[in-house]
C-alpha cells in the first residue's frame, strides 16, 4: 500500500501520512509519521482488505489523534465481511477490484479453470469474518464457519511447518501430540516406533535422556519421516537473543538441526524471537509460543497472554502458535496446542493441572491436545494414545459440526 499511498499523494500534491505497525523502538516512537493537524479529514489506502481489521486499527490510531476518517480506498477486496465491518464503524469502502470480478476475468481469459473458481469461492464463502458482539470473547474477530484442518493448510501465505502440520493431521485424522517424557532413548524409540501412526507431533525434552547422542535423534527422524510425524523438542526458551540463538543451534543437543518445532517464553520480549528466528528461519523451522501455562498459579495470564499473541503476529514468518490451555486468537492461520491432558481430570502433586479432550477441543477451542503422563502411565501405550486420539478429533469434529453418526 505505501507506493500506491505514495504516487497517489505525489500526483495529487497532497500530504501523506504513514503508519507503522509497531513503534520504533528508538527515534519518536510514534505510531503515525508524518505532520497531522487534529480536524483534518484522512482518508486510508490499503492493498488488500479481508476482514477490515487492518483499516479500522489504522482509523483507531488517526482518530486517537484528532483526524476524521470517512472512506478508505483499497486495491483488492477480498470480500470476507470487510466493507460490511468499515460501514459498521461508519467507513466507506471503495475497491479497485474485488476477488470474485479478479477471478471472472482470469476464467474468462482461460487463466484459471473453472473448478479452481468455485473452489476459491467456496474457500470465500466459507471464511467470512463476523463482527463479535459486545461482550464477545476478547478477540476482535470471529470465524463464522469453522475452518477444517485441510482447509487451514490450504491459507495464503501460512508458515510451511504449519501447512505441513494441518495436512498431515487431516491426512491422519490425529490432533494428538504425545509428551514424550522419558529418560532412556530406547525407550523414546519405541514410543515413536509404534504410537508415530497415531500422532501428529512428538514432543521431546532431550535433555531429561540420559543417554543422548546424536544418533537417536537421526533414528528419531526417520521415524518422524516414515509415520509423518513433526518433532516439537519442548525447549521452552526464555533468554536474549543472543543466548538463545546458540541454545538453539549449538552445544550438545544441536537443536535446529532435527526438531522441526521449538518453543518460547515471551517474558524477555521479542528478542528472544528474532534470536530464534536467525537460526530456524533458513532451516524452515517453526515456533510455537507459550501464551499460557497448565500449571496452578500460572503467572501467563491476561495482559502477558496478550503481549503473546501481539508477538506471533508480529513473527508470523516464524511463530505460527501458542502453548495455550484455550484459543488466543481466531486467526485461523495460528495452532493451539494445549498441555495439561487427561481423560481423568484433575491434577498431579506438582501444580499439574488437567482438563479432558472434550474439554480443550470442544469447548476452549483448541486444536491439538498434548498427552503424556495420561498415555506413558498405561500398561498398552498404543491403545491408550488411540482413545486419547479418537476423544479429540471426535470433539474436532463436533466442532465443525460432523457428527460421528452423520
Ligand atoms: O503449560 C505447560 C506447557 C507445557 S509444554 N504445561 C505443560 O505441562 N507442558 C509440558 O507438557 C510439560 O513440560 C510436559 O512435558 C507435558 C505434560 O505432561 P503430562 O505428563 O502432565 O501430560
Amino acid at each position: 500500500a505505501l507506493p500506491l499511498a505514495t504516487i497517489i499523494c505525489s500526483e495529487h500534491q497532497i500530504p501523506m501520512l504513514i503508519r507503522r505497525k509497531e513503534a520504533k523502538d528508538y527515534g519518536t516512537k510514534r505510531l503515525v509519521e508524518g505532520t497531522i493537524n487534529p480536524g483534518e479529514t484522512c482518508l486510508i489506502i490499503e492493498d488488500v482488505v479481508t476482514s477490515g481489521s487492518s483499516v479500522l486499527e489504522t482509523a483507531e490510531v488517526l482518530q486517537k489523534e484528532g483526524l476524521k476518517v470517512t472512506d478508505a480506498v483499497v486495491l483488492l477486496d477480498r470480500e470476507q465481511g470487510g466493507k460490511a465491518r468499515l460501514e459498521e464503524h461508519g467507513i466507506r469502502l471503495h475497491s479497485v477490484c474485488t476477488l470474485s470480478g479478479v477471478l471472472e476475468i482470469l476464467q474468462q481469459q482461460g487463466e484459471v479453470a473453472v473448478e479452481m473458481v468455485e473452489k476459491v469461492k467456496e474457500f470465500i464463502q466459507g471464511s467470512v469474518f463476523e463482527p463479535v458482539a459486545q461482550n464477545g470473547p476478547a478477540p476482535t474477530k470471529r470465524l463464522c464457519k469453522e475452518l477444517s484442518f485441510g482447509a487451514r493448510a490450504g491459507l495464503p501465505g501460512l508458515h510451511p511447518t504449519a501447512a505441513r502440520l494441518l495436512t498431515l493431521m487431516e491426512k491422519k485424522q490425529t490432533n494428538l501430540c504425545l509428551s514424550a517424557d522419558v529418560t532412556s532413548s530406547k525407550e523414546l524409540l519405541q514410543l515413536a516406533a509404534t504410537l508415530g501412526p497415531s500422532i501428529c507431533i512428538l514432543k521431546t525434552h532431550v535433555d531429561i535422556l540420559n543417554d543422548f547422542t546424536q544418533e537417536v535423534v537421526k533414528q528419531l527422524r526417520t521415524l518422524a519421516d516414515q509415520h509423518e510425524f513433526l518433532i516439537f523438542e519442548d525447549r521452552k526458551f526464555a533468554d536474549i537473543g543472543n543466548t538463545v540463538k546458540h541454545q538453539y543451534e549449538g552445544g550438545v543437543f544441536k537443536i535446529a538441526s532435527w526438531s522441526d518445532v521449538v518453543n518460547a517464553h515471551v517474558v524477555p520480549g521479542s528478542g528472544v524471537v528474532k534470536g530464534l528466528k536467525e537460526v530456524g528461519l533458513p532451516l524452515q523451522r517453526g515456533c510455537l509460543l507459550v501464551a499460557q501455562m497448565s500449571s496452578q498459579g500460572s503467572l501467563a495470564t491476561g495482559e502477558y497472554t496478550k503481549a503473546a499473541v501481539q508477538m506471533a503476529e508480529d513473527n508470523s514468518d516464524f511463530v505460527f502458535g501458542f502453548i495455550s490451555g484455550s484459543r488466543v486468537t481466531n486467526k485461523p492461520e495460528f495452532l493451539h496446542l494445549t498441555p495439561g491432558v487427561q481423560l481423568q481430570t484433575g491434577g498431579d502433586n506438582l501444580g499439574q493441572k488437567y482438563l479432558s479432550p472434550k474439554e480443550v477441543i470442544g469447548e476452549k477451542g483448541s486444536d491439538i491436545i498434548i498427552v503424556g503422563r495420561g498415555i506413558l502411565s498405561a500398561s498398552d501405550r498404543l491403545q491408550e494414545a488411540e482413545k486419547y486420539r479418537k476423544a479429540a478429533w471426535e470433539s474436532y469434529m463436533s466442532r465443525l459440526g460432523v457428527h460421528a453418526e452423520d
